[in-house]
């Protein structure tokens, strides 16, 4: 089948090179030369473990190609997906500019039918807004032609994507003809294992089930970090109380791991943008609010506990960061809870030694020479000079350190870990004072 999308980012990347491997004619557009020009090289501007090797087999077989010309892209696929960023506004809401503009560039050049697929995280009604951009663009030009509009969130986790998509465990499909359902059935067909994996319904219980997905593991996870905050303050271990619920399955095991809060580009941004829709039809999101505020005020955990280690003296001391991506697995650091920590630590007069197996790049990106930032080659030397090490991203590579050397470089045997990845009883026989997430020291 051909397939066009709009947008190289994160979402848009993944889905082509995804749609070509299984043989499709793919055209990916970007308004963005130079990332075209870098996409056509092969080099990928993010880090995703499997991406590189299938973009450079499908631009070698011909089946995935790249460019900023949107008319050859609408006159060759009988998709057109749009897979463009949707960032918060001030006010929270998504700013659906990109999407927008996208549609018109699509009708634009629009000559007969076309399937229009919403896959970037849009609010309800979008597809009804996409609706008015490419009927009022056709209507100026004279051109009558049918289309569909057709909502297909994405369900992509960063550092595991290309999994996730060839192996989903759901396609939301929101369309309102029978017609469109049946070409995106076709399209999905390759990635369904044993049984069909689509679930189809109307447009909008489409878009608000990417919001209702995220909203609930982000509902998850604050939950487990006020838990944290109680088990802190009656002396029992979240970790304990962690393995003891997730027995049951009707709660399970998954996202109910407690941390430095939650960062990403999804999260943040689509509890807001669910609470702004909520606010917009007058009701009230108490439970979305919260699960916001949790996760604002846990991002300010691991620094309170360092404040109150040395007595609010944080002036001139120098900490070690292991991690800086706000999860293992990817470069990104939108949102990522190192941030925050780094932040707060400089406003106090202290510095950071910090090391991530990926993210260092993003991090130069991001605050340059920054005075009080040193980035190091190494997790052994970030520890260089240090008062002590603090752990923000659980990469398997600072899983089963070597405790010694880590003592022998720190002026004080003490780990801040963000992610509960140590065993306190290990640490304490090492002599080490272990700060960790809702675990007694
Ligand atoms: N996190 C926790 N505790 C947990 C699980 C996750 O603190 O038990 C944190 C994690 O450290 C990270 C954030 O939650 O900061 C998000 O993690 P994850 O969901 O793995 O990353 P994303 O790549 O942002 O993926 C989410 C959804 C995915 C969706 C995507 C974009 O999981 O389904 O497609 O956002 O909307």
């Amino acid at each position: 089948m051909r397939v066009s999308i709009f947008g190289t980012g994160y979402v848009g990347l993944v889905t082509g090179a995804c749609f070509a491997e299984v043989g499709n004619d793919v055209i990916c557009v970007d308004v963005d030369a130079d990332k075209i020009e870098q996409l056509n090289r092969g080099e990928m501007p993010i880090f995703e473990p499997g991406l590189e090797a299938m973009v450079i087999r499908n631009r070698d077989a011909g089946r995935l190609r790249f460019t900023t010309d949107a008319a050859m892209a609408v006159e060759h696929g009988d998709f057109q997906f749009i897979a463009v960023g949707t960032p918060s506004d001030e006010d929270g809401s998504a700013d659906l500019r990109h999407v927008l503009t996208v549609a018109d560039t699509i009708a634009t050049s629009m000559e007969s039918h076309r399937i229009i697929v919403d896959k970037s995280t849009v609010p309800v009604g979008t597809a009804d807004r996409v609706r008015e951009a490419v009927d009022r663009r056709l209507q100026q030009r004279g051109v009558t032609t049918s289309y569909s509009v057709v909502s297909n969130p994405e369900f992509l986790k960063e550092g595991a994507a290309i999994n996730d998509f060839m192996k989903p465990e759901r396609v939301i499909v929101g369309c309102d003809d029978a017609y469109s359902r049946e070409q995106l059935h076709a399209l999905y067909a390759p990635f369904n294992r044993n049984h069909d994996r689509l679930i189809s319904m109307d447009v909008r219980s489409a878009e608000l089930t990417k919001y209702a997905a995220n909203a609930m593991l982000a509902t998850k996870i604050s939950f487990m970090n006020e838990l944290a905050n109680i088990a802190d303050r009656v002396g029992a271990d979240i970790e304990r109380v962690r393995i003891g619920i997730g027995a049951d399955p009707r709660i399970g095991y998954h996202f109910i791991y407690p941390g430095a809060g939650y960062g990403g580009s999804c999260f943040p941004k689509d509890v807001k943008a669910l609470a702004r829709t909520a606010h917009d039809v007058d009701y009230v999101p108490q439970l979305l609010q919260a699960v916001e505020e949790v996760n604002d005020r846990q991002k300010h955990y691991l620094f309170n506990r360092i404040r109150e280690h040395y007595r609010g003296d944080l002036a001139g001391r120098r900490f070690a960061l292991w991690g800086l991506s706000f999860k293992p697995n990817t470069d990104d650091m939108r949102e990522a809870a190192s941030r925050r920590l780094m932040e707060s630590l400089w406003e106090a007069g202290a510095s950071v030694q910090a090391f991530d197996p990926k993210a260092m790049d993003e991090t130069r990106r991001l605050y340059g020479d920054r005075a009080g930032l040193t980035l190091c080659d190494s997790p052994e030397a970030a520890l260089e000079g240090c008062d002590a090490l603090v752990v923000m991203t659980e990469w398997n590579l600072f899983r089963s350190p070597d405790f010694e050397l880590i003592r022998s470089h720190l002026a004080d045997a003490v780990i801040f870990d963000g992610r509960n990845i140590y065993d306190p009883a290990v640490l304490a026989r090492l002599g080490f004072q272990y700060h960790a997430i809702g675990r007694p020291p």
